[in-house]
């Protein structure tokens, strides 16, 4: 169903930190549905990938380096207005300028290694868990 699905990562940063499940917590405390999970680790190829929206811009080669350096999680999560929720919830991509209480404020070390992925449009969100997740790995 279209609008009601987003797709994010706890990234390299947030998962050696031990904060997967703090941030877990915090996301379906506000209401989102787990309805895919995996912990696993991008190679670099893969992240360029993933991030390919990106290859023009200066920090695309250190973004897949950072985003392969160790292990993340990937998440399909459930809820009205999903995308834009998750967003808010999640805050702006340089924690220095995010909200207080949105999870990059809490848990960001920096522009870069900024703790969690947020898909940006709800078409986005649909390619970005079809390159994690088969239909046997979610909820339908
Ligand atoms: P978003 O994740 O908030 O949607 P994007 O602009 O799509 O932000 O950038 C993707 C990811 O690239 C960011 O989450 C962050 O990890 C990294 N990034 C974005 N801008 C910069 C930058 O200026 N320097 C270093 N890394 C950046």
């Amino acid at each position: 169903m279209a609008g009601n699905r987003t797709f994010t990562m706890i990234k390299p940063d947030a998962f050696a930190a031990g904060n997967s499940g703090a941030i877990l917590k915090m996301i379906e405390e506000a209401g989102f549905k787990i309805v895919a999970l995996k912990a696993t680790q991008l190679t670099s190829e893969l992240a360029g990938k993933f991030y390919a929206v990106h290859k023009e811009r200066p920090f695309y080669a250190d973004l897949c380096k950072y985003m392969s350096s160790g292990p993340i999680i990937a998440a399909v999560l459930e809820k009205d207005n999903a995308v834009e929720d998750f967003r808010k919830l999640i805050g702006a991509t340089d924690p220095s300028k995010a909200e207080e209480g949105t999870i990059r404020k809490i848990f960001a070390k920096s522009i870069e290694a900024n703790a969690v992925h947020g898909s940006d449009s709800d078409e986005n969100a649909e390619i970005e868990g079809n390159f994690y997740f088969s239909q046997f790995e979610r909820v339908l």
